[in-house]
Order: C-alpha cells, then structure tokens, then sequence
C-alpha cells in the first residue's frame, strides 16, 4: 500500500502562529497582525494606483470630479507611471545585489574569505564572454585573474556607455528577434532604472504604452540580468546548488543550543556566519560554555541560498519573522538587505535576542549595526558568533516557546541539477544527454500535462501561505509539475511538500515521473534572484522542443505576491512570453488602460500576459485550462 505521509496542514501552521502571537500580548509587543488591523481600509488612490506624488504641486488624486492631476496627467498616466516605479524598484534590489557579489568575485583570492569554488561555470561564463583563459603566450590563465575580468565584464553591464546587454542573448532566436523587433532588449542595468525614473519625472511620459514597454525593457534588465548576473557569480563563488535534506518550519530552532537565525538575501554574509559557526575555535568557545551547539538556521531567501548549499534548516518565510523572535529562542538573528521588518528590532528587545543589521543599504533603528565588507568577512562573522554564544546565558526559559512543527524537504534544484536527474532516465541513448528532451517527450506524451513556476511571497491581504498551498496541491493531482523559489518554496517546504513522499499526492503521471527520475514533485528552485534559473530552464524546454517559448505549456505563478521586486519578476516572465497568474491584484485598477494593458496588451506585444483572480481555487483552474489550451494549440 502507498505510504501517505501526513503534510503540515495551515490550519497546523496557523495554530503555531496564534500561540506565538498570543506570547506577543503577553510582552506587550506588537505583531504584523495588530498593525494589519490598523492599517486596514487602505486608501482607495493609493491601492488602485491614481495617486500621483512626482512633484509638490501634489499630491494629485484622481476622482470622476477630479479627473486630472494639476498638471493634466489622468489616471492612465499616473498608474502607468507608478508601474514602472515599482518595476524599477524591483529590478534596481535584484541587480544591486548582483553588483555586490559580483565585488566579491572581483576580491575573491585563493587565500581568501571567498574563493572561487565553480571553476567549471566560471570557464563557462568566461567563454560566454570572450574573456581569454590562456595568455598572450599559450600559458593558462590563473582562474583567479579570469575570475577578475570576468567580474569587470559583469559589472559593465550596469553603466555600459554603449550596446546592449549580454545575457538576452541567451534566450532562443525568436525571443531575441522580438526584443530586438519590439525594441525591448535592454542597454545597461542602471541605464535602464534612469531612463525610467526620468520618464515619470514631472512633464514627462503619459503615454501608457510607452511606460508599460520601458517597463518590460527594465524588467529584462532584471531577469535576464540583474538576477541571472546574481545567480552565476553566486554559484561561482559559493558553488552551484546540489540535493539536499533538510527541514524546514520553526521547529528547527533547539532548546538546548544557540539558535542564530540569518534573514534577507545575500548569501555573502550568511555564508561567513555559516563558517564561522562551523570553526573549530567556535565549536569549541560553545562547549567551554557547557552548551551544545550552535544552530544556524534561515528566514526568507537567505534560508533558500544556504539550504541549497549546505543543508542549512529553514525556520520560514517572510511572514514568520517575527514569529521566529517570538520564540523567545533565538540568540541572535543578523540580517543583509530586503524583506527585513523595521518592527524587529523593537520586537527583539521583549526578549533577549540580539538583532543585528549589517548592509549600508538596510539600516534599521534600533538594530546593531556591523557593516559588513568582504575584506573582514571571517572577523567580523566570527565575533557575530561568539556574541551570540555569550548571550544564550541570557535566555529566559520560561519565555521560551517553540513549536514543534517541521517537515523534512529535499532541496536544490537548479537546472544542472534538473538535467542530472533527466539524463538518469535517457539511459544510454547519447544524444540526449545535456538536454531537457526526456521532460519534453513527458509532456507531449501527456504523463506531465505542463509545468507551473510558483515564486513569490506572503500578503496579509490573503490568508497567509493558504494560496500557495491550494494551488500546489491541485496542480500535483493534475499532473501538472511545480517549481518553487522565494517564501513559496518556503510553504512547500513546511507543508511537506518537498519531500519525495509528497509523490504520492500526484496524480498518475506525476508520480511515475517523479519515481523515475527521483525526484520531489515540487521542485526547490532557490530564492527570488534565482528566477532566472526558471527562464533558463523554460528557454532550454522551448529550444530542445523546436517550438516558440509562447507555446509551450508552462506558466508563472505569485499567488501571495507583495513586493516590487515581485513586480519586476512578474513583468520579466511576461517578456520572456510566459503568462503570469496573480493571486493579488497589480495597483492599477484605477486606470482602465492599464488594466487591459497587463492583462492583454503585454500578450500583443511579448506573448506574455497577467491572468488575476484573488481566489486561488479560481486561480489553479485558470491555471490548468490555461496548459491545456496550450497543449491543444501544440495538438499534444
Ligand atoms: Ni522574493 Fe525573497 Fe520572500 Fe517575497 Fe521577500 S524573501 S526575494 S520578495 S517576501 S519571496
Ligand atoms: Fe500632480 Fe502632475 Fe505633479 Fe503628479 S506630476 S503631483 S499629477 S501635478
């Protein structure tokens, strides 16, 4: 008999949840949810996107008796205006992390805190980019000056004075012909973020269609830049993710060790905390204490990056992290950029926890600030560590509450890795190895109907993790094959739903595909930056198909959706010619135009268009009769 395993349910989750929320009443602190409850009624302008405040004869807002701004702008303008903002927004956090690792590459030394431990991506990339791997005289090229000239190719493409960007280059010809066509394919990273801030400049663009195409050139920008810049350097220098077990939900944090928890998203600093805690000098520190251990675990996309690379547990996901605190558990928790609640920090202080911030880019009042620099990366990791051992004498056991919910999850899933797994099913036949051709054959075959991307984050505007779950669970039984990144990955993994039991809630050919190839039917992907993997693997589908990358049946996802990164991730799918189905709706509902602009005019233009129902059981059914219409137009 098939062995069914029991998945954390959310109502399992939620109980967790009101326990440590009702510990937050009893310290008198507050939560996201009290402050949800205060901010509710959200204004009408803002919400829908007719608010307008580029220039201080505003702020502007639009009502029938008020129908344009001082200026003249109308609603179209301004919500067109505030898109792109957002897709600016959004690409700038992705592509400024990208510069930062790709810094940290530039620094790498042999000797070093960061060394280069992908040396097999890194000749690929240098190839990529004509840089020479031997020199004038035949010699080899040290990797590490490779390394150098390669990060300086890379961080050319934020400021290049002239040409366009490399990596959209990589997508397949049709795509690359319409961007050129549509004249979409972007410039420069930063050139793209300028032009955009300028055009919503007071006096500038009202044109709709011109914001929504600078739009898509921007989030290209990011997707096919920024964010895949951040993935390969990441895996060059921290090495390309393989399978890991490992856990996930807050009954990772232990009684009886140090819990430091890292939270944001650049892997740099989480990876030195990692080491630091793994050093002998601190292992030892902790046990001349009489305590255990220390127990590193993640939050939000740096738990994503570390799982992938270390097996490190994941305590949660972006709606968790105060929950994390509330625990009355945790040491330490040390924080890089983005997805950072400023509340943790006042938070922190009702229990003993040490809240750390260290990126010039988040500070947060309250926090201790140690900027953190690659050049003393180990130092300063190392002193994090010992005070976090120092201050567990300082819990409070009668403050302590941890749930006892985890599921175990088997993570680290980048294409590489997907390809493994396919070539373990081609047997001998040659040809097909290094080629997304055996899941090709499945989906026309039928055994896989498609597969849907599910990215993104959580919003108390819906019931939190809820969204995500329903929509997964009905894709498995529809044979449908999820891949995750960021907090959705994050609710798979408390469900269960990354484990490879998790087969048995396919249906049929789902689970024969994922006995064959070994694998869970959710895939763990990596954290928001490595979307860019999903446009990887969705351009090798559509090339070893022989078909355009609007035909074949895969889609996006972001059913819990908040932040503009978000944004820019879902305009980038939509470019790449993947429609994107959202479960909360983009804030620009106050203008018509723009309304049929991300649902139909983006589909005229790259293929690619937003499909929006804030019910997931709508939103999963959209989903299915959006693959099989796919499939039917294929005749498969
Ligand atoms: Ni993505 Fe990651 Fe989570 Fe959303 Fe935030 S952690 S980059 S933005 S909230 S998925
Ligand atoms: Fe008002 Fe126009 Fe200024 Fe916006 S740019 S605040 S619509 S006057």
């Amino acid at each position: 008999m098939a062995d069914v395993r029991k998945f954390t349910t959310i109502e399992e989750m939620e109980a967790d949840t009101k326990a440590l929320v009702q510990r937050a009443c009893d310290v008198c602190a507050e939560t996201w949810q009290d402050r949800a409850e205060m901010q509710k009624n959200h204004c009408k302008f803002g919400e829908t996107g007719v608010c307008c405040r580029n220039c201080s004869m505003g702020p502007c807002r639009i009502t029938p008796k008020a129908p344009r701004g001082i200026c003249g702008a109308d609603e179209h303008a301004i919500a067109a205006r505030n898109y792109l903002r957002s897709i600016s927004a959004g690409t700038s956090s992705h592509s400024d992390h990208a510069r930062e690792i790709l810094h940290v590459l530039h620094s790498a030394k042999r000797d070093g805190a960061y060394q280069i431990r992908d040396e097999q991506k890194l000749i690929r990339l240098a190839v990529e980019w004509d840089v020479a791997l031997r020199t004038a005289d035949g010699a080899e090229r040290d990797i590490y000056d490779i390394g150098r000239e390669v990060a300086e190719k890379g961080l050319e493409e934020f400021g290049k004075a002239f040409g366009e960007m490399r990596f959209p280059s990589r997508a397949i010809q049709e795509r690359q012909d319409l961007w050129h066509k549509e004249d979409i394919w972007p410039r420069a990273i930063d050139r793209e973020v300028v032009t955009a801030m300028h055009m919503t400049h007071m006096g500038n663009s009202a044109d709709p269609e011109a914001l929504i195409r600078q739009g898509l050139r921007t989030s290209i920008a990011n997707g096919w830049g920024g964010s895949m810049l951040g993935t390969e350097i990441t895996d060059i220098l921290f090495g390309t993710p393989t399978v890991w077990t490992t856990e996930g939900n807050l009954g990772v944090l232990e009684h009886d060790m140090v819990n430091l928890v890292v939270h944001g998203h650049d892997p740099v600093f989480s990876e030195a905390l990692v080491m630091a805690a793994e050093s002998k000098e601190m292992v030892d520190y902790c046990k001349s204490k009489g305590i255990k251990g220390i127990n590193v675990v993640g939050l939000c996309c740096t738990a994503n990056e570390i799982a992938m690379r270390h097996g490190v547990r994941m305590a949660g996901n972006f709606l968790q992290q105060e929950n994390a605190i509330l625990t009355g558990a945790v040491e330490m928790m040390c924080v890089d950029i983005q997805c950072i609640f400023p509340a943790l920090a006042q938070l922190s202080k009702c229990f003993h926890t040490k809240f750390v911030t260290s990126s010039p880019i988040a500070r947060i009042p309250g926090s201790d600030y140690v900027e953190f620099k690659p050049e003393n990366a180990m130092e300063n990791a190392t002193q994090l560590v010992r005070a976090a051992i120092d201050n567990y004498e300082n819990r409070n056991p009668e403050r302590v509450w941890i749930p006892a919910t985890k599921q175990t999850a088997t993570v680290g899933y980048p294409t590489e890795q997907i390809i493994r797994h396919l070539d373990n099913i081609t047997n001998s036949n040659v040809d097909e190895l290094g080629s997304y051709k055996p899941a090709v054959e499945a989906i026309k075959a039928g055994v896989l109907r498609g597969a849907v991307a599910i990215v993104g984050c959580n919003n108390p505007r819906v019931r939190p993790d809820y969204s995500h779950y329903e929509i997964i669970k009905e894709l498995l039984k529809n044979d449908i094959l999820v891949v995750a990144t960021g907090c959705a990955a994050q609710l798979a993994t408390k469900a269960g739903l990354l484990n490879k039991e998790a087969r048995y809630q396919c249906g049929d050919g789902l689970k024969r595909v994922c006995e064959l190839m070994d694998i869970p039917p959710v895939l763990h992907m990596g954290a928001c930056v490595d979307i860019s993997r999903m446009m990887l693997l969705a351009n090798g589908i559509a090339r070893d198909w022989g078909v355009k990358l609007t035909e074949i049946p895969v889609v996006g996802c972001a059913p819990e959706w908040m932040s503009e990164k978000a944004v820019s991730i879902a305009n980038y799918v939509v470019s790449t010619g993947l429609d994107v189905y959202l479960g909360i709706e983009p804030q620009v509902s106050g203008s018509t135009q723009m309304m049929e602009w991300i649902t139909e005019g983006t589909r005229k233009l790259t293929g690619g268009g937003f499909i929006i129902s804030t019910d997931p059981h709508v939103l999963v059914k959209n989903i299915i009769d959006g693959i099989e219409a796919k499939r039917e137009a294929l005749g498969i």
